[in-house]
């Protein structure tokens, strides 16, 4: 599916707005699966306990409650990309997100361009831990003038890549950044904020409290390592059981049919079916 050309095998509808071809789409899922009924959300309904850590599904609900119609929207590579999919947007919100080059670190300097652009319009940037230390050097341009939310994961690590290839691998481990500091080590302006929560209720007070910045805002959501949004865990999963069984060569036969399917599958099509964002 292209932004004005889908193609179905060998056929090619052109010229088709990408916007037209999903609404069509839609209507065929409704039609011909299980209904379309809208998902639950909240996911995380229930009433936290007073004190109990933060966690992901709370966290994404509260982003639901935190924006407003016209708001840009700006999620980074990692768990905070799965997590923002379950977010309902109000009307006339921009998303952002690069899933398909998966580059991390561009949404920290996209939300400064973004800012740039639109100056009267709230900007909410949703970015984990490991990504904004690649390009962190922008929020010292951020305090100047800009009032950007920028909720920061903090879980200790490349998360996404834990769920992924392996919760001990080393590599997944980063860093452990002061955040709180940083803005102040690059002349954080008179309006900056720097603030923590570590449980569902810090964090409703945190957000209440920005919900109209003068300056840069930086709020660290504390959580837990291992906690995933739903749609990464389910992920996780299919990615899980695809490498188990691509990883049987005990099956001699399946393994080598497999990889002559391998074989005859072009360069592009491979390209296309792995993982985007890893
Ligand atoms: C430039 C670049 N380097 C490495 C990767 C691989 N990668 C994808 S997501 C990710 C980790 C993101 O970690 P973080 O921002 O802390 O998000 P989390 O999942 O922990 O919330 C990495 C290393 C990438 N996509 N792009
Ligand atoms: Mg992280």
């Amino acid at each position: 599916m292209q932004p004005f050309a889908t193609q179905i095998g060998d056929r090619l509808f052109a010229p088709l707005p990408m916007k037209v071809a999903v609404q069509e789409l839609t209507g065929l899922v409704c039609e011909l699966g299980q209904g379309c009924q809208p998902s639950e959300f909240p996911a995380d309904v229930r009433e936290p306990q007073t004190g109990e850590a933060l966690r992901q599904a709370q966290l994404w609900s509260a982003v639901e409650r935190f924006l407003r119609p016209g708001d840009i929207v700006v999620a980074e590579q990692g768990s905070a990309f799965f997590g923002a999919q379950s977010v309902r947007l109000p009307a006339d919100v921009t998303f952002t997100g690069q899933p398909l080059w998966g580059s991390i670190g561009y949404t920290l300097p996209a939300a400064l361009g973004a800012q740039t652009a639109a100056p009267t319009r709230r900007t909410i940037l949703l970015i984990g831990d490991g990504s904004a230390l690649l390009t962190a050097q922008e929020l010292g341009t951020m305090r100047e003038g800009r009032n950007p939310v920028i909720v920061l994961i903090n879980n200790d690590g490349y998360t996404v890549e834990r769920a992924i290839h392996g919760p001990e691998q080393r590599y997944n481990d980063i860093p452990r950044w002061n955040w709180s500091l940083v803005p102040a080590a690059m002349g954080a302006g008179e309006h900056t904020r720097t603030l923590r929560a570590t449980t569902p209720a810090e964090l409703s007070v945190a957000l209440e409290s920005v919900a109209d910045p003068r300056g840069l805002v930086l709020l660290e959501a504390m959580l837990p390592t291992m906690d995933l949004p739903e749609a990464l865990a389910a992920a996780a999963r299919a990615m899980a059981a695809a490498n188990a069984s691509a990883l049987r060569p005990a099956v001699g036969s399946n393994w080598r049919r497999h990889h002559q399917r391998r074989a005859r599958t072009s360069d592009y099509q491979r390209r296309e079916a792995a993982p985007a964002w890893t």
